[in-house]
Parts: C-alpha cells; sequence; structure tokens
C-alpha cells in the first residue's frame, strides 16, 4: 500500500499510534503538505463521515479519526513552521459559538500560515463578546469564522453584529466558512468574504488584504495607526 493510502486509512480507523511516523514519512518522500492534506486526510475524513452517516461508526470512532487527524496536521505544520515566509497580514480565527468543530479551520489556518499570515487562534466554541475583545487588543486585518454545525451558524451572525455594534466592521475584513456556509449566507449576514475551502480562504484573505493596503497605515513599531 502506498504512503499516501496508508494515512488515509491510519485517518480512517484513528491509529493514533502510526499517523505521525507515516505523514513524516510521506514528507521525507517528497509529497507536499498541500497534497498530504487533499490526497490523505481530507479523503480519509470523507470515509469517516459516510461511515457515519451509515451508523458503521459512533461518536466515539470519529473522536478517534479526529484525533489521528490533529497529529497528522501537527507534523505537518513542524514541517511548514521550519521556513516561514514573509508576514503579509494578520488574522483572528476561530470556530463560532455552539460548534466544536476546528478540523478544517486547522487546515485553514495551517495554509494561511503558509502563506504568510500571523494567526491567533481562538479555538472552538467562540462567543461573540471573546472575538470583539481579541479584534480590539490583536488589531487583526482579517476575522475568520467557522462553522460546521447548522445550528450554530446563526453565531456567524451574531459575531459580525456584534463587531458592527463595537464599531469595528469597518476596521477588520471578516472571512467565513465551512460545509454548511455558502457565498449566498455570507452575503446575507454582511461578512466581507467567503471561501469555500482553505485554498480559496487564502485567495481570498489575499484579495482582501490587497484591496485595503493603501488604507493602512503603520507606525516605526509595526503597529496599525489607522
Ligand atoms: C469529525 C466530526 C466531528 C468531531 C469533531 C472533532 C473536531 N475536532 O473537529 C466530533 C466527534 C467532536 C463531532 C461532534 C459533533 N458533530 Co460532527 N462531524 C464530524 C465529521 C465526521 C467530519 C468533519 C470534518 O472535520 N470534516 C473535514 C473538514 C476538513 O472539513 P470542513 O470543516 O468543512 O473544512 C473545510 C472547508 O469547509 C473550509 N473551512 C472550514 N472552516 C472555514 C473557515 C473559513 C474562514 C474558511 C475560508 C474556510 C473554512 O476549509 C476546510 C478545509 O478545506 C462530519 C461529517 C462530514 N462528512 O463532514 C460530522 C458532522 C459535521 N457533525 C455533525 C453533528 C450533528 C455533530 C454533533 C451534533 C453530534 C452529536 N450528536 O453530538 C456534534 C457537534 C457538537 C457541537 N456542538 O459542535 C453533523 C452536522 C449536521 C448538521 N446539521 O450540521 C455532520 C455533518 C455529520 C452528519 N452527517 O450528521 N463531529
Amino acid at each position: 500500500m502506498n504512503l499516501i493510502r496508508q494515512l488515509e486509512c491510519a485517518i480512517v480507523k484513528g491509529n493514533t499510534k502510526k499517523v505521525a511516523a507515516i505523514t513524516q514519512e510521506c514528507l521525507q518522500e517528497g509529497i507536499p503538505p498541500a497534497a498530504i492534506i487533499e490526497k490523505a486526510i481530507l479523503k480519509g475524513l470523507a470515509v469517516v463521515g459516510q461511515k457515519w452517516k451509515t451508523y458503521e461508526y459512533f461518536i466515539p470512532n470519529v473522536l478517534v479519526s479526529a484525533m489521528a487527524t490533529k497529529l497528522s496536521l501537527g507534523t505537518l505544520q513542524s514541517a511548514l513552521k521550519a521556513s516561514p515566509p514573509p508576514t503579509i497580514g494578520r488574522a483572528v480565527a476561530g470556530t463560532v459559538r455552539g460548534d466544536v468543530h476546528d478540523i478544517g479551520k486547522n487546515i485553514l489556518l495551517m495554509f494561511m500560515e503558509s502563506s504568510g499570515f500571523e494567526v491567533i487562534d481562538l479555538g472552538i466554541d467562540v462567543p461573540p463578546e471573546h472575538f470583539v475583545k481579541m479584534v480590539k487588543s490583536a488589531e487583526p486585518d482579517l476575522l475568520l469564522l467557522s462553522c460546521l454545525y447548522t445550528v450554530t451558524m446563526h453565531a456567524m451572525e451574531d459575531t459580525i453584529i456584534s463587531l458592527r455594534k463595537a464599531g469595528l466592521k469597518g476596521k477588520v475584513k471578516t472571512i467565513v466558512g465551512g460545509a454548511p456556509i455558502t457565498q449566498e449566507f455570507a452575503d446575507q449576514i454582511g461578512a466581507d468574504g467567503f471561501g469555500v475551502d482553505a485554498v480559496d480562504g487564502v485567495k481570498k484573505a489575499k484579495e482582501l488584504i490587497e484591496k485595503s493596503k493603501p488604507l493602512k497605515h503603520f507606525s516605526s513599531a509595526g503597529k496599525r495607526n489607522a
């Protein structure tokens, strides 16, 4: 069985003992991290999702697969951090209130970091007021909101409303994403951008940074003045 297929199986089976070593072997073979994510990790997770739908897997099975995914992503992240590109912007990110899914967000953040974004990850189940607090203190260019559970989609809108109430809506660009999110929903809640996947998310992030560049002023200490 080739390495990519081995990694996919390790994700599906939740093989937390072997997954990091197989990921390392993939890297040593020269397989790019993006290909490892797409061809092994995302494929494995799709199989997990299917098995859950057909009642072959239950929450504990999904949890071990999620744990294996985190170990694999951690190995990829260490490799990517070894040669960081120049910083092009700062982003605050999190999974919205009520939602604990973070695999997709973590993949997006890895892609963001390897594309030159400084990322402040607030984790999962983040209430709107915490996003607001962090936008005030960290002064990011972008706020990245993730959501996977349809029941929590309204928390994205709540977050954007809270930003507006705090007078921050025009100061930070908001990008939303996650399996149930669409461009239509993003427009409806007043987000500045939507990314269908991690690659598209980085593309949208770069576009928004490009557009807002002329408006930004930095002091010599690198802090934004306006
Ligand atoms: C793994 C998983 C879990 C794990 C999560 C572990 C973790 N650390 O994330 C656990 C077991 C904890 C879990 C719990 C639950 N889950 Co769950 N879970 C899944 C599963 C199998 C895979 C999700 C996943 O990681 N996909 C892979 C990632 C990479 O995809 P992604 O998140 O969409 O991300 C990509 C893009 O969307 C995008 N993206 C994501 N975020 C962002 C943000 C921005 C800004 C941008 C630009 C892009 C972007 O980029 C990513 C990479 O390309 C799915 C099934 C499936 N087929 O998706 C169910 C699924 C999402 N879960 C589901 C449910 C119902 C639950 C529970 C309610 C179950 C329960 N009864 O308790 C709880 C939720 C509790 C809560 N309050 O959140 C349902 C949701 C249905 C719905 N109506 O919304 C699904 C669809 C399963 C199903 N078919 O029923 N779950």
